[in-house]
């Protein structure tokens, strides 16, 4: 499992980060650690494609502008 930290464009507010951690936490594989206003963290295996990442926050309505891949999660 690695970390990665997402910069999502288009959130404003509350219900932006409600909508955003329902359409990351159904992906598989991945795990939800925080989502705030412009920025998820999330977990995830080194196999799960960041395409998978990307189309749950495009179907979601919002646009994934970045993606960091941070340290491996113990
Ligand atoms: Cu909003």
């Amino acid at each position: 499992m690695s970390y990665y930290d997402l910069t999502i464009a288009g959130m404003t507010c509350a219900h932006c980060v409600r909508g955003v951690s329902a359409a990351l936490a159904r992906v598989p594989g991945l795990v939800v650690e925080h989502v705030s206003v412009g920025h998820a963290r999330v977990r995830a295996s080194t196999t799960l494609a960041v395409d998978s990442i990307r189309e749950a926050v495009e179907a979601a309505g919002y646009t994934l502008t970045a993606v960091e891949a941070g340290g491996v999660a113990t």
